[in-house]
């Protein structure tokens, strides 16, 4: 297929890069130039590189951006002819995606909202997993970019919907990482190690994937970005904005929140997420250390 890949950040451009190897034709652009797809094309703008494909995708840090690259100056808008798709991977609000996805359809485009889950790794491997909303019909025609890039799709629901299901899923794993930041942490208060610790929580049932994945970081102090703090405080906020459009309350995300914006103000938004353990180290005077540390 005729493909445009629009944001070749740390989830992108390897997305970009195993549509390249799948063997569709790739136009892709980047906000700041210099950025790279071996075997893709490199366009000057979005309009540019949407001319003439069957498709768009985009992954981009937020709805801000998205609504810049699609309706903005220099914007795919004006490129876009009947039947093409514009598929979404970034994570941004979902009633503001029901608003985008009207404004194109006006032009006989289809919008699917695509958010994922599986972080650099998954994004390298082709191991994504997607979580969409838009219509069958539409979904089956972009098959083989989905194949392309994951390993799994689930149809969440209409337009909007995929966005949806990816604000509840981080909604789960800041909570979850949380919980098991703040265990390890009086853990630690307590006398306890994290290496004694972690087998424990594995063995029974309030193991989760999350503790899995993030575990061995933690034991080995490497807070390097696999999902920035800045991208998870962000969905964090999308939830709870689209909690406060539907009046209902997150009181636990609430809490998670204030956690998020003062590990932001101290700097490490460009850290991993799990970094938030750090700020509840420094307020009880303990550091979670790994074997033998
Ligand atoms: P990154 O690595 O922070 O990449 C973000 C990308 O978004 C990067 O290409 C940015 O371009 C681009 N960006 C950010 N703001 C804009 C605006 N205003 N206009 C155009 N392009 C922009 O994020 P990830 O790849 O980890 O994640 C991307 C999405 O997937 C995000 O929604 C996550 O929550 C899930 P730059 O290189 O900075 O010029």
């Amino acid at each position: 297929m005729r493909v445009a890949f629009l944001g070749l950040g740390i989830m992108g451009q390897p997305m970009a890069q195993n549509l390249v190897k799948a063997g569709h034709d790739v136009a892709v652009w980047n906000r700041t130039p210099g950025k790279q797809v071996e075997g893709a094309r490199v366009a000057d703008s979005p309009a540019e590189a949407a001319r003439e494909r069957d498709a768009i995708w985009m992954c981009v840090s937020d709805t801000h951006a998205v609504e810049q690259i699609v309706f903005g100056p220099g914007g795919i808008e004006p490129s876009l002819t009947p039947g093409m798709v514009v598929a979404d991977s970034s994570t941004i609000s979902p009633s503001a995606t029901r608003h985008f996805a009207a404004r194109v359809r006006k032009r006989a485009v289809d919008w699917v909202d695509a958010p994922m889950t599986g972080s650099k790794i998954g994004a390298a491997n082709a191991a994504l997993i997607f979580m969409v909303g838009g219509e069958e019909a539409v979904l089956e025609r972009i098959k083989p970019l989905f194949d392309a890039m994951g390993k799994q799709v689930f149809r969440m629901g209409e337009t909007g919907k995929g966005q949806a299901a990816k604000l509840v899923m981080n909604l789960q794993i800041a909570l979850i990482y949380e919980g098991f930041a703040e265990a390890l942490t009086l853990a630690t208060k307590l006398g306890v190690e994290a290496s004694t610790l972690i087998p424990l929580v594995q063995a029974t049932m309030v193991r989760s994937g999350v503790v899995d994945y993030k575990a061995p970081f933690i034991l080995h102090r490497d807070f390097s970005p696999n999902f920035p703090l800045r991208l998870m405080h962000k969905d964090i906020r999308l939830a709870l904005d689209a909690a406060r459009e539907s009046r209902i309350k997150l009181p636990g995300l609430e809490a998670v929140e204030e956690v998020y914006e003062l590990a932001s103000e101290e700097g490490r938004q460009d850290l991993d997420y799990a970094a938030t353990l750090t700020l509840l180290e420094k307020w009880a005077g303990v550091e979670v250390r790994g074997n033998g540390q």
